[in-house]
């Protein structure tokens, strides 16, 4: 059957407000969950991933979970092992202990931020890649997707591990054209995941048919993901303010953009 209560971690942050506000449409009742309180959202749980209890509570009697909570930029490593790793852990333990069958997953583009970005006409980057993290937090993300296939070769506990490019409103930079995904993909995508059959641990990559895409989205779509949106409409604006991708630049060679360089804080 398929799954109608889903426990959302992460609720209070930037994808997660996308997507209590766009999964309903598909039918789901979001149980919402997160470290800091949600205005307007009486019911959310307010807790760390820490908090082995309410993890605890919180999946119990949910068919699913969209794991979304974590530090989403760099920070120490003891920070990212904390939240990330640590906190992946008791999420997939709770899951585990109260029976619950399938995890999506917000991994990140950063497990392979080391990547070259695939230049002229050389193939898509496969989700085979090796892992080539470019950062504590691209490292947790590659954890997350390791402890996901444990959980499944291990338990039966199934995942959807999406490698998300960047899911915001719009594309705010050249590298964005290439590995954005548009919120209503985002939704359609996460929907895919939660009702495709027998994914086992699957792993795809989350962004927009991109004109000028650099991975392959077929495992994706194997779930029954068809992205409606394109980049390539914000195309003139960024590439006149900012110019294309330079190869030589090292910011610009890799999968992760600047994260390979100077990645973003986390500021907390
Ligand atoms: P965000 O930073 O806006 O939201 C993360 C949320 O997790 C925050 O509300 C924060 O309070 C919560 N959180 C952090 N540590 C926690 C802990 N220990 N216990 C409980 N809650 C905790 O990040 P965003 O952009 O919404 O991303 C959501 C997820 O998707 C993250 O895991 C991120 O790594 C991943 N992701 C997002 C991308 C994007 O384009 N937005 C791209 C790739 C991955
Ligand atoms: C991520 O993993 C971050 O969480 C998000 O804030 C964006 O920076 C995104 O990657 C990206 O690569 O643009």
């Amino acid at each position: 059957p398929a799954p109608r209560t889903v426990l959302l971690t992460g609720a209070a942050g930037g994808l997660g407000t996308l997507m209590r506000g766009l999964l309903p449409a598909y039918g789901y009742t979001l149980r919402l969950f997160d470290a800091a309180p949600i205005e307007g959202e009486p019911d959310a749980i307010t807790a760390d991933l820490a908090d082995k209890e309410a993890l605890r509570e919180a999946v119990r009697g949910v068919d699913a979970v969209i794991h979304l909570a974590g530090i989403s930029l760099e920070a120490s490593f003891e920070k990212i092992v904390r939240s990330n790793i640590e906190g992946t852990y008791n999420l997939y333990e709770a899951a585990r202990a109260e029976g619950v069958g399938r995890i999506v997953f917000a991994s990140s583009n950063h497990a392979v931020g080391f990547t070259p970005v695939p230049a002229g006409e050389a193939p898509l980057i496969p989700v085979d890649t090796p892992h080539r993290p470019d950062t504590f937090y691209g490292l947790s993300k590659a954890f997350g997707e390791d402890l996901a296939q444990l959980y499944w070769d291990r338990h039966g506990l199934e995942t959807v591990s999406v490698r998300i490019g960047s899911c915001f409103m719009e594309p705010t930079s050249v590298r964005m054209l290439s590995v954005w995904m548009s919120p209503g993909d985002g939704a359609r995508l996460f929907h895919a995941a939660l009702t495709a059959g027998d994914v086992g641990h699957t792993v795809v990559y989350g962004s927009s048919a991109n004109t000028r895409l650099w991975w392959d989205l077929s495992s994706a779509r194997a779930l029954g993901y068809e992205p409606r949106d394109d980049s390539e409409r914000y195309a003139e604006k960024l590439l006149a303010d900012q110019g294309e991708l330079d190869p030589g630049n090292p910011d610009h060679a890799h999968l992760g953009g600047h994260f390979c360089t100077s990645p973003p804080q986390w500021p907390y």
